[in-house]
């Protein structure tokens, strides 16, 4: 197998050995983030199409999340750091009823690598506890990840609470069931502020960026 193989099999097979050390070659010709972006996600698409099949089980997946969570903390800290001054403050949730958060806490690391301060409020949040965590921490902006089709519909339902508590600072989603059009068709109008999406990581550190020019 070719290096880019074997870092997509370490994911998919849910297996660690050997793992450090091919990332620690990878990093001789990517950088952190395409080494996630490229072979690591290439691995986790095969896991979600696998699983989707019936092929793998949800405790096999879980030891694919694992060592994508491992990868990731290990080549955090081969990545950009902006040493700026505080750009903004975020609020970060996985949306009630949605444990998947390695997209997340990659937004977190892109964006806390970047000048933001970043709440992270974790998984399952509800939006009582958003509009709760907003009132004590008075963020410049929260970010929304749902990676279920039923997140989707959730963002919807945290953006009229949001609203109705009288929020209005600009929101940034993102997640596998979202798209564009949903965020502009179905969440925005629900919301009084700014509803943005980012189909990745990146996407949201320069919407984030926009918003604290
Ligand atoms: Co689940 N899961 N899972 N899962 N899982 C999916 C999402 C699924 C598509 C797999 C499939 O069937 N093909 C499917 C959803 C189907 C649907 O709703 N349409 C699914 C399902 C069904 C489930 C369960 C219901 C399974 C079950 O129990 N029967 C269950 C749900 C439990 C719940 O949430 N209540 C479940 C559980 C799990 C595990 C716990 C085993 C594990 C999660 C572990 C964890 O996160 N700690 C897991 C995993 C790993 C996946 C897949 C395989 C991979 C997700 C992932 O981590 N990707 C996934 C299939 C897939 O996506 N290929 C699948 C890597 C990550 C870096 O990407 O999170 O998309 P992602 O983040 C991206 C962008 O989306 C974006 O940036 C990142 C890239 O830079 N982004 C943002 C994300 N959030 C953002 C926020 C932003 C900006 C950008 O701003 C705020």
């Amino acid at each position: 197998l070719t290096l880019e193989e074997r870092l997509a099999s370490y994911v998919v097979e849910g297996t660690k050995e050997g793992l450090i050390p091919d990332l620690e070659e990878a990093l001789n010709k990517y950088s952190p983030l395409d080494i996630i972006n490229g072979p690591l996600m290439a691995g986790m698409e095969e896991v979600g199409r696998l699983f989707n099949n019936n092929e793998l089980i949800v405790a096999e997946v879980l030891q694919s999340a694992e060592v994508m969570k491992a990868s990731v903390a290990f080549l955090e800290q081969f990545m950009e750091k902006k040493e700026t001054a505080v750009k903004g403050k975020i609020l970060l949730a996985t949306v009630k009823g949605d444990v998947h958060d390695i997209g997340k806490n990659l937004v977190e690391i892109i964006l806390s690598n970047n000048g933001y301060q970043i709440i992270n409020l974790g998984i399952k949040v509800p939006p009582e506890q958003l509009i709760e965590a907003f009132q004590k921490e008075k963020p410049d902006a929260i970010g929304l990840s749902g990676l279920l089709v039923k997140s989707a519909q959730q963002m919807v339902v945290t953006a009229q609470d949001l609203k109705a508590a009288g929020i209005d600072v600009p929101i940034l989603v993102g997640g596998a069931a979202l798209t564009r059009k949903f965020t502009k068709t179905r969440i925005a109008p629900e919301y009084d502020g700014m509803v943005l999406y980012a189909k990745d990581a990146m996407e949201g550190l320069d919407l984030a960026n926009k918003l604290s020019d």
